[in-house]
């Protein structure tokens, strides 16, 4: 076949297949912080084209990528996609307006020519001419998942020599683990994830320090899965769990409640209200919640005084029990003593926040001596961050959040580890090692996920031999208000400083300005939504009202300058 032809035959595969999957009409379609998202019957569309982009950037990488399938928090009806890089994390920025310019095209003929125009640029061959694609599939539990899924396999097969690889019901973060094992040569298989934080979370809890308090920290934890695929994934796992008591409800089992509706991490942390399904029996206890596909994850518990109301322990507190703990285990490591190598193992530990993050928090991390710095809001802006460090620890206040290791510094880490299993085997400095060594086969390091946070939560409350009112307890939190404002263009506002100083338009920042300044620990800024229709606005001030009244006051401007 000489290559003429087969770009000819490519050319008619793509203009045959797309002529299937029309742009519904009058429906625009943006790639937002975190894939494209919309009412799940009208996306087919946007996932068949989906497809052809993951095809274009396994071949452009000549790895196997993901595509997800998932709307997250949203609402049942809604649906999403997105597609993940080789290494696991999202895909690639500069592919994003070419993601969206394909989910636009108006026509078969249009989508064709941006095919073609595209993979010329990227210097990339279709045709099949022996480079193969790889796409692994993925879903959660939505109504709209199933049809979604063919939608996206029939894009990849509109592209010759492309393959589909159908995962399953899986969570957004098994999804990414798997492309990120796949890529490295290593199993990719759900029964191996489940394995790996199985046998991660045994070695951490063996290790354990004897005589800590960890009689009284209590085992069970009983965790909300919004009625979404983690609640499912995570009955699973338990079953190969020991040292922990894992009570799942709202798992998405029949008749249990509908996905996200009044449950699940995201109503838990902006509502701050226990999710349905939990009440007075549950005063006292240790809570969790996880959002609809499993990558957010924030504690609470519900408050004896008044049953509606909870105390919440956001990412922000997850961050921060993670990061007093690697710290710990870096200092141990690297302490001068008889029994351990005397090379220090130098680290850079690094904190990512956004400026969403609880002053408070950042206050108290600063405090530990620990570097923190602010990125704008979306997972793939503090992933990429946190890549910069030999462990970098990164969350969204929403739950958002993992712990990365390089692989520079994982295989330092190991030849360390291996000196000590030599020189003072079970010493305190071969006990951190592997410690380290454990954190980062249980945590995944693709995307923040929320079942494997909190089996890391779990064990490093034991092995503190802190309550759930110690880790309460670590700071308080600075009284907040986040409120919305319509406006008519939201892209009208341009920010800067990690999201924290307006641009655009001119005037809006000294108005905010002199706002903040009325007010005793006044901290305010506003940014356009990644995910809706709206201007952010977000308070933080000494009390409660004080929060409140800058952000009114602060939306008030914003209305102003933009209505
Ligand atoms: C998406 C992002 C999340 C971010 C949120 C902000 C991912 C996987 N998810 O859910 O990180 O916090 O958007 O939404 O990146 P907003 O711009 O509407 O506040
Ligand atoms: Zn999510």
């Amino acid at each position: 076949m000489t290559s003429e032809f087969m770009a000819k035959d490519q050319h008619l595969l793509l203009l045959e297949s797309s002529s299937h999957f029309p742009l519904p009409h009058g429906m625009t379609f943006s790639y937002g912080t975190a894939g494209f998202r919309a009412v799940g019957s009208k996306l087919p569309s946007t996932v068949f084209r989906a497809g052809i982009v993951a095809v274009l950037r396994s071949l452009k990488t000549g790895s196997a990528v993901g595509l997800m399938i998932t709307a997250s928090h949203n609402p049942i009806l809604d649906n999403g996609v997105k597609i993940a890089d080789p290494d696991g994390s999202m895909m690639t920025q500069h592919w994003e307006p070419f993601a969206e310019a394909l989910a636009n095209a108006p026509n078969p003929q249009s989508l064709v020519e941006l095919v073609f125009h595209f993979t010329k640029e990227e210097g990339i061959s279709l045709g099949g001419g022996g480079t193969c694609a790889e796409i692994l599939l993925g879903r959660d539990t939505r109504p709209t998942g199933e049809a979604l899924l063919e939608a996206a396999k029939q894009g990849i097969k509109s592209i010759v020599g492309a393959a589909a690889l159908d995962m399953g019901i899986l969570t957004t973060p098994q999804l990414h683990w798997m492309v990120m094992n796949k890529n490295k040569g290593m199993k990719a298989s759900e029964s191996v994830y489940f394995m790996q934080l199985s046998e991660s979370f045994r070695c951490l809890m063996d290790m354990v320090p004897k005589g800590t308090r960890k009689d009284c920290v209590d085992s069970r934890v009983v965790v909300d899965g919004a009625n979404g695929v983690g609640g499912e994934k995570l009955e699973q796992l338990k079953k190969l769990l020991i040292g922990i008591d894992i009570q799942v409800r709202n798992s998405g089992k029949q008749g249990e409640g509908v996905l996200n509706e009044g449950v699940g991490a995201d109503f838990v942390q902006k509502e701050k209200v226990a999710p349905s399904g939990f009440g007075t029996k549950d005063v006292g206890e240790r809570c969790a919640t996880f959002d609809g596909d499993a990558d957010r994850l924030v504690y609470f518990r519900i408050s004896s005084s008044n049953c509606n109301g909870i105390d919440l322990v956001d990412g922000d507190k997850i961050l921060s029990l993670f990061a007093l703990f690697i710290k710990e285990q870096l200092h141990i490591l690297n302490k001068q003593g008889d029994e351990g190598t005397n090379n220090v193992l130098v680290t850079r530990l690094g904190i990512v926040q956004t400026a969403y993050a609880n002053g408070a928090s950042t206050d108290f991390l600063k405090q530990q001596g620990l570097e923190v710095v602010l990125t704008p809001t979306g997972v793939k802006y503090l992933h990429k961050k946190a890549a910069e460090c030999d462990v970098g620890i990164y969350f969204e206040a929403n739950g958002h959040g993992t712990i990365l290791f390089s692989e520079e510094y994982l295989s330092k880490l190991q030849k360390k580890c291996d000196d000590l299993a030599c020189h003072s085997p079970g010493s305190e400095h071969h006990k951190a090692a592997l410690r380290l060594l454990a954190v980062s086969k249980l945590i995944n390091q693709a995307v923040g996920d929320a079942i494997s946070g909190l089996l890391l939560v779990e064990v490093v409350l034991q092995h503190m031999g802190w309550s759930m009112q110690d880790w309460i307890d670590l700071y308080n939190d600075l009284p907040s208000r986040q409120l919305k404002v319509k406006v008519a263009d939201r892209t009208a506002i341009t920010t800067t400083h990690a999201e924290t100083q307006v641009l655009e338009p001119s005037g809006l920042q000294e108005a905010i300005d002199s706002e903040i300044a009325k007010y005793h620990k006044g901290r305010c800024f506003v940014r356009p939504s990644g995910t809706e229709d709206i201007i952010r606005v977000y308070a933080e001030a000494s009390s409660q009202e004080a929060a409140n009244a800058l952000a009114k006051s602060v939306s008030r401007h914003v209305d102003h300058f933009l209505g």
